[in-house]
């Protein structure tokens, strides 16, 4: 609202000139998202303690989980609702980037809210059945990369890091192709999801490195000197990343080990769609692979867990997804954590220097 409200009034003041910079922006989203954050989850936790809404620990897991059982969760509605308040005060709301990352993100929101509503609410441990999930995140997927192709928002041209120019040109296979990209990520976010700041460390590291590529993506110059393909208001996806930072650091604030709140679906589903949505509109598709690299290895951890008892009646894993793994090797919840944070930091690194190696 900031930026429709007081930009246009800049002229008569230059101080208002500030509200017409991203970077500014994307700064005050963080701030506030962070302080909104951390006030509300304080209050979300007592409501939620108080309510008795809390986790129900399944059987087959680790016996170290046990004394999780009846932590809050639901912890992403103040995450993602924090991360909202800072978008509508500093958001661009004419920027289809933005418009349509806030789609596909509320659309899981609502998803993953009604998952954990059924789950913890109604016990019902098995909440919305897999197929009424991906039918629901493929629904929304679909329609958002369409608009994206439609509208030329973006383009379908797929491109390759290392590689100036684009490799293919999908055409319209291009919209099944980035809602894939788009409920993989939602899917493997919420399969990281099962230690304490787990899965949000690598989510605020991936924002950051997305923020910063939607940023150079979006500036005509920029693009132009690293030979990245420019995708125009792209870089007001670079508010959004502030503010999921903000979010995500408030709630890292409660979810720290020993976690006093833990995401839900509610969480994990919507940030897992809004960082596949800016990664398809910002043309890292397969840089993804690399930037959410820890989200990458939990998915493919359980793909190749079941698809050997399945196929040999065999584990390859003490336990899938991996960080289970680790920890029946016998390493600390704390020490699995942490790792795999260093293992996302570095991820992004590797993919942050691909700009300079074209
Ligand atoms: C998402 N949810 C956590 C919490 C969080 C196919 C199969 C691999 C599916 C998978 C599955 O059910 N995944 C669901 C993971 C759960 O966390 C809740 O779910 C939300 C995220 N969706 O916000 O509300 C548990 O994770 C722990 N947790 C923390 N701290 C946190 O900050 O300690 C979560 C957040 C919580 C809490 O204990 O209850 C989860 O793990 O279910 N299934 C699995 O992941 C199971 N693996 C498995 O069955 N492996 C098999 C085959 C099928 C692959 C095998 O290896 O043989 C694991 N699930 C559980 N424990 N609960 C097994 C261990």
């Amino acid at each position: 609202m900031l930026y429709h409200w007081l930009y246009p009034m800049s002229q008569s003041s230059h101080l208002l000139n500030i509200f017409k910079y991203i970077t500014f922006r994307s700064f005050l989203a963080f701030l506030i998202a962070t302080i909104v954050s951390i006030f509300w989850g304080k209050r979300f936790i007592a409501y939620m303690k108080l309510r008795q809404f809390g986790q129900i620990i399944r059987d087959e897991g680790p016996e170290s989980h046990k004394k999780k059982k009846g932590t809050p969760t639901f912890g992403g509605v103040f995450i993602l609702g924090s991360a909202v308040i800072a978008c509508a005060i500093c958001g661009n709301f004419v920027s289809f980037p933005f418009l349509i990352t806030l789609f596909v993100t509320i659309s899981f929101f609502f998803l993953g809210g009604l998952d954990d509503y059924l789950k913890i609410l109604k016990k019902n441990t098995k909440g919305v059945n897999a197929k009424q999930k991906l039918l629901w995140q493929f629904s929304t997927a679909l329609l958002a990369s369409y608009v994206m192709i439609k509208f030329n928002v973006t383009d379908s041209k797929l491109y390759f890091p290392f590689f100036k120019s684009e490799l293919i040109d999908l055409g319209w296979w291009y919209v099944p192709f980035a809602a894939f990209v788009i409920v993989g990520s939602s899917n493997a976010l919420n399969l990281t999801d099962g230690l304490d700041g787990l899965a949000i460390g690598p989510t605020i590291i991936s924002a950051a490195t997305l923020g910063v590529l939607a940023y150079v993506s979006g500036h005509i110059e920029i693009s132009e000197y690293l030979f990245i393909p420019h995708v125009p208001d792209v870089g007001e996806l670079l508010v959004l990343s502030g503010a999921l930072i903000g979010a995500g650091v408030g709630f890292l604030w409660y979810n720290a080990y020993p976690a006093e709140v833990f995401m839900g679906d509610v969480g994990s589903l919507s940030l897992g769609g809004c960082l596949g949505t800016i990664a398809v509109l910002t043309k890292n598709e397969f840089l993804f692979v690399l930037i959410g690299g820890i989200f990458v290895i939990e998915a493919v951890s359980v793909i190749l867990q079941v698809a050997s008892f399945k196929t040999r009646g065999k584990r390859i894993f003490k336990m899938a997804p991996i960080h289970h793994h680790f920890e029946l090797l016998g390493w600390p919840e704390t020490k699995v954590i942490v790792r795999f944070w260093i293992v996302s930091l570095i991820f992004a690194i590797l993919a942050l220097a691909t700009l300079k190696l074209r």
